[in-house]
């Protein structure tokens, strides 16, 4: 008979338990939680970008009624037979998507709909879904991602005033968002409950966003965590009349590291099914993804050589979820 050490017991115990099924759970007076209409919102977001690069806004001003009704025409779409869900075509980037995410292995207890966030592409797309009546789902996303849009154009412009740019400076962020060639992306999820408890198979791996911010919210059903500074798990209470802004790779870089792009997760329930749906706020491909020239300090160097978000995108196309996108662009030798 082997008889295993109280010390072994342990280290196994800890292995098995940790992270999936033993996260923090974050009490939501922890959560920073923002006003928007706060006159302080400004250091507030600012504050939150650097501790957690993750906050939740509450007096957003979007209506409770589009928000729901978008869930509701999601719900339609997921509830839709196989093959017209993937009318949508398979995602390359952009459409229909069952387990499989991106293009290199990795796999999720979710399906999807990714979508560009431009009102054409989006009429093209309803219609191949909805060949008889492509109006209804095209004017909740086109009028959803309006508001996302002002919402991110709004943030940013907080981020910007919060790290002193000075008046000039306001729109310096928003502004690639404004721009007609912003490649901004939505994506709606949807996760089943999961079947077997055991199986183990997370809803969505653990990953950072890589645009500049993220704008995420979901029905009543848990399953989002966030990855903390020290590395712990923390779950997040959902909220179904609030969002969560999450900071992407290219605030990182635009900040200069003084913000840090938050490494989330989903686990998908065992009982309810969970509903998100997340914009993407991204710059136009041909933009230089560097920190920010008015924030910097004198004699401070950027930690990361000079690239466009095209050379991000072609690399992160070749990346695993759980890559460290940001690696390959931070500078080996900064300057003595
Ligand atoms: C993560 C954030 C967004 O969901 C996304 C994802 C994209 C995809 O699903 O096609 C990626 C992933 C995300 C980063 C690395 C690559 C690309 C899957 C993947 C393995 C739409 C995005 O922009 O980047």
């Amino acid at each position: 008979m082997v008889v295993l050490s109280q010390l072994l017991l342990d280290q196994i115990v800890i292995k098995t338990c940790k992270p999936i099924n033993n996260p923090t759970t974050f009490s939501p007076s922890i959560i920073p939680t923002i006003d928007l209409c706060n006159p302080d919102a400004k250091s507030m977001v600012v504050k939150a970008c650097k501790e957690f690069g993750f906050f939740k806004v509450k007096n957003h001003g979007v209506p409770i009624q589009m928000m729901a009704d978008l869930e509701d025409e999601a719900r339609k779409f997921f509830s839709l037979p196989q093959i017209n869900k993937e009318s949508a075509g398979f995602p390359n980037p952009f459409g229909y998507g069952n387990k499989n995410i991106g293009r290199n292995g990795d796999i999720g207890w979710v399906e999807y709909l990714l979508l560009s966030a431009s009102p054409d592409f989006i009429a093209q797309i309803c219609l191949a879904i909805f060949p008889e009546n492509p109006d209804v789902f095209r004017y909740a996303i086109v009028n959803y991602i309006g508001k996302m849009k002002k919402m991110a154009v709004q943030i940013l412009e907080m981020i910007a005033e919060g790290l002193n740019v000075g008046r000039e400076g306001k729109n310096v962020l928003s502004k690639m968002i404004k721009d007609e060639k912003s490649d901004s992306y939505f994506r709606l999820n949807h996760y089943p409950p999961r079947p077997d408890p055991d199986e183990g198979l997370l809803g969505f791996g653990e990953h950072t966003d890589p645009q500049i911010i993220s704008i995420l919210r979901s029905n009543n059903t848990a399953g989002l965590q966030i990855s903390a500074q020290d590395g712990t798990w923390l779950s997040v209470p959902p909220d179904d009349h609030s969002f969560f802004i999450l900071v992407g790779d290219c605030l990182q870089v635009m900040t200069n590291g003084r913000f840090k792009s938050v490494k989330h997760r989903v686990l998908a329930d065992n009982k309810k099914s969970r509903i998100s749906m997340i914009f993407f706020a991204g710059p136009p491909l041909c933009e230089k993804i560097t920190p920010l020239s008015c924030i910097m300090n004198p004699g401070e160097e950027s930690l990361y050589e000079d690239f466009t978000w095209w050379d991000y995108k072609k690399s992160a196309y070749q990346s695993r979820l759980s890559d460290d996108r940001l690696s390959r662009f931070v500078k080996r030798n900064p300057m003595p």
